[in-house]
């Protein structure tokens, strides 16, 4: 039978796309419900034709929901993904809450799907520039091994949420009616800058995006021994993660065997045609399903190293996507209670 399935934070950014994708999937639900705060109560959704009109997450919600999506904050996915696992529901959770808890799986369905057949309730979606990152590494590490990742990110302001979108908006009109910039969501000026600042920063001076990209890749990849360091940088970008990636192999593999392993590997599309300017963006990634590599091209200053550019677009790989795609391999390996 088909699942009632739940979007958790319905209203936000994240939430929008996993009903655009259940929609565009045409994913076996017997019913899709849509949950936020109490502020957005009544406030009707566009879902296949018609409206979902969105309830108030309280306690009682997740009676007699079989799946529930969460993409409402850390905070919310921390209090209700056990109350809604306890009730029987089967919870994948977008936020960072339940990531590196040895007792969730973390799953990127083209990377390690069998990690799913433990799950205890709770799933969890990695973080986006995380994502697109691995699904990249994955057949690259297959065949060569990997011995340390170096990766800079261009990351979009939609990784922030919805209000984050509005103030890069708000900038650039405040810029071009020359009218004082404001700053509501990041401690500087988004619009026409770089901000080398994602999350919050840690006590070993990186941020907290950037342990997240080191930590949730040895975790996805099964592979600890792994070196990975982030550098996470956001950019005046709506939609779409753009990331500088420089590999190093034990063993020796080509720019031309990486280009031909990559255009095998599930959800990888290699754009690479540097001569036509033919290169992966971000502008062209955002509504799109795949994740972009290309500018593959040897790194002659390390043994068997290799230099990619791998975008994706954050909201639907990085996000909803991945998560709707987990819940259709929960439906076909028949893992919901
Ligand atoms: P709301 O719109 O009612 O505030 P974004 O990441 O784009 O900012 O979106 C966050 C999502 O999480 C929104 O849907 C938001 O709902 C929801 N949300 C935030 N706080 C809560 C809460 N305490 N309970 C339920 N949903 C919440
Ligand atoms: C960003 N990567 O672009 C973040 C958004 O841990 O799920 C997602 C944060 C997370 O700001």
């Amino acid at each position: 039978k088909n699942p009632v399935v739940a979007v958790v934070g319905a209203t936000g950014a994240v939430g929008r796309e996993m009903l655009k994708v259940l929609e565009q999937r045409d994913f076996p639900a017997k019913d899709v419900r849509a949950f936020a705060s109490a502020r957005s109560k009544g406030v009707k959704l566009p879902f296949k034709g018609g409206e979902i009109i969105v309830e108030e997450l309280t306690e009682d919600s997740f009676k007699g929901i079989d799946l529930a999506l969460f993409s409402a904050g850390g905070g919310v996915s921390k209090k209700f993904a056990p109350i809604a696992a306890e009730d029987g529901c089967v919870v994948v959770d977008n936020s960072s809450a339940w990531r590196m808890d040895d007792n969730v799986p973390l799953v990127v369905p083209e990377v390690n799907p069998e990690d799913l057949d433990w799950h205890k309730g709770i799933i969890a979606n990695p973080n986006c520039s995380t994502i697109q990152m691995v699904v990249v590494l994955k057949p690259l590490h297959d065949v060569a091994k990997i011995k340390r990742v170096v990766v800079s990110t261009y990351q979009a302001v939609s990784g922030t949420g919805q209000k984050a979108i509005q103030e890069l908006e708000n900038q650039v009109r405040q810029i071009f009616n020359m009218k004082e910039v404001e700053c509501k969501v990041y401690p500087h000026q988004i619009a026409f800058n770089c901000l080398p600042h994602i999350d919050v920063f840690l006590d070993n001076d990186y941020t907290k995006e950037e342990m997240k990209m080191v930590n949730e890749t040895k975790k996805i990849m099964h592979a600890p021994e792994i070196k990975v360091t982030a550098t996470t940088v956001r950019v005046p970008v709506f939609y779409g993660h753009s990331e500088s990636v420089n590999i190093e192999f034990y063993n020796s593999i080509s720019a031309k065997e990486a280009r031909a392993i990559l255009s095998q590997a599930p959800g990888v599309k290699v754009l690479d045609n540097p001569k036509e300017s033919i290169y992966p963006l971000a502008i062209y990634a955002a509504g799109e399903d795949d994740t972009f590599v290309g500018r593959i091209r040897e790194d002659d200053t390390v043994d068997n190293g290799l230099n990619l550019w791998i975008v994706a677009d954050n909201l639907r790989k990085g996000a909803a996507l991945n998560a709707v795609q987990i819940a259709e391999h929960l439906i076909i390996r028949e893992l919901l209670r």
